[in-house]
């Protein structure tokens, strides 16, 4: 039709396919009637209820676009992408454990997991039952995860693992983790990044929680530490190797990411356009004026770009024609501009932004972490700087 929407002016919803629509809605209502109602007092006690994983189970929401098999519904990227938005207009740390469960854990099993691999975790993972986490980033090597000091050195029958990994969301409560670790035939050998599958009750392994964070409280943090872990063969993942494993998987969880923030960066816009025209000063709305109408119109202009970022990469997605320096444009602009948008939106609520009623700040905090995690805003801009002029920059010269 010729009509304005004022949430979605370039119409993407339209486009949506009837099956992407109804996991929208899905979600949508799940987040609105289940998670809305948790995440005040989630951010307040610094708590993540582990319910949530069955309830999203229950939905299909994890590992969407996994084949039934595996638990998945066979979703469109497009569809996991709609996921996180709706769960992220509520909370960055429900979707935070939604692209950890999915992205991170489920889809590396799926991808580079034997058969027996996949048979014994992804059902559990799908439904919730299980809980996981990515470990890559360790205390001293975070945007530089190449230079990684956990090893994996090489024994009968299987692995002894060594080593510390830090800031690993759903740690502290993850049945399972991937952990990522410079696998040795001896100790001499210099070794080649491998991924392996770690359960809660190995010998020597603990996840303790990181906390008072001020950001993603309703997520839980935490460390990932091996001391002499015995890690069986048959939890190697048998073929990847470098990099490639875990960049793979960073490119599903940072395209759901460039999504979710479109759900926070509407929420805050939305509340903002509520209370400008609810409140009134000086004898008038607050939104009478010019100033606020502007910053209305600049970050329904920035949505907009969002929502045609994060839509068309979903397409090229489930067309097979993305590039991960796609993945890192959407990603950074989206990060970046949320949190812009959240910190304006907070401003013009003046008092009442820094309120939990309001949960606009909530969302500020939320993105700092978002904008900072899956590769800081200046990182992906240092991967396009290389893609653009075919020159690296992450290591100075001179
Ligand atoms: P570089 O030389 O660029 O690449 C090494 C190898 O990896 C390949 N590769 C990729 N493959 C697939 N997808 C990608 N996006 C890839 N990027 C690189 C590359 O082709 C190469 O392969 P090969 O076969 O030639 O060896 O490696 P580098 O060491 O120079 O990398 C630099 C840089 C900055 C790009 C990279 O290290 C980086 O992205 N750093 C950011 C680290 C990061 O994102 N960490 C995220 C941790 S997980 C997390 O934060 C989860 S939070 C989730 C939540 O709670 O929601
Ligand atoms: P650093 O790499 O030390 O960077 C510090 C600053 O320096 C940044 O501004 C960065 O942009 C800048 N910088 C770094 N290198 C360069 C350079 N070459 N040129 C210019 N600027 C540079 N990791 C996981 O593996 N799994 C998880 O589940 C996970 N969950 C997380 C949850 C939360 C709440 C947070 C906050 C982080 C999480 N992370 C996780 C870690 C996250 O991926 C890292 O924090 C991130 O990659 C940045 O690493 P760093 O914190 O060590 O910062």
């Amino acid at each position: 039709s010729n009509s304005f929407n004022i949430d979605d002016p370039f119409q993407f919803e339209s486009e949506l396919s009837e099956d992407d629509r109804m996991i929208m809605e899905t979600a949508r209502d799940y987040a609105q009637s289940k998670l809305e109602p948790r995440a005040l007092k989630g951010n307040q006690e610094e708590h993540f209820d582990p319910a949530i994983a069955t309830e999203m189970g229950d939905l299909g929401l994890l590992g969407s676009y996994l084949p039934p098999e595996y638990g998945g519904v066979d979703a469109s990227q497009t569809a996991y992408g709609l996921i996180a938005r709706e769960v992220e207009r509520v909370d960055s740390g429900y979707r935070s454990f939604m692209s950890v469960q999915s992205s991170l854990v489920m889809f590396p099993i799926f991808k580079f997991g034997t058969d027996e691999q996949k048979e014994r975790f992804l059902p559990k993972l799908a439904t919730g039952e299980l809980i996981g986490c990515f470990g890559l980033t360790e205390p001293d090597h975070g945007s530089d995860p190449g230079s990684m000091s956990t090893t994996a050195v090489k024994t009968d029958g299987g692995w002894i693992l060594n080593g510390a990994k830090m800031w690993i969301t759903n740690s502290p409560i993850a049945d399972v983790g991937i952990v990522w670790a410079k696998a040795k035939e001896n100790q001499d050998d210099e070794g080649e990044i491998r991924g392996f599958i770690v359960t809660k009750d190995m010998d020597g392994y603990s996840a303790p929680a990181t906390k008072h964070k001020m950001s993603l409280r309703a997520s839980e943090t935490g460390e990932m530490v091996f001391e002499d872990v015995f890690v069986p063969d048959e939890n190697a993942f048998p073929d990847i190797r470098g990099l490639k494993g875990p960049f793979t998987c960073l490119n599903s969880a940072r395209y759901g990411i460039a999504w979710g923030t479109v759900g926070a960066a509407e929420f805050c816009y939305q509340k903002a356009r509520e209370y400008v025209l609810d409140r009134k000063q000086f004898g008038y709305p607050i939104g009478a004026n010019q100033l606020p109408q502007t910053k209305l119109a600049n970050m329904l202009t920035d949505i907009t770009q969002m929502q045609l970022l994060a839509w068309r990469l979903g397409k090229l997605k489930d067309e097979g024609r993305s590039h991960h320096s796609m993945v890192s444009l959407a990603k950074r602009n989206n990060c970046g501009t949320a949190l812009e948008i959240a910190r304006i939106a907070r401003d013009m609520h003046g008092a009442n932004g820094i309120t939990g009623e309001y949960r606009v700040i909530h969302h500020v905090m939320n993105l700092e972490s978002v904008n900072t995690y899956e590769g800081t805003y200046d990182i992906h801009g240092l991967i396009l700087g290389r893609e653009i002029t075919d020159i690296q920059a992450f290591v100075p010269r001179g």
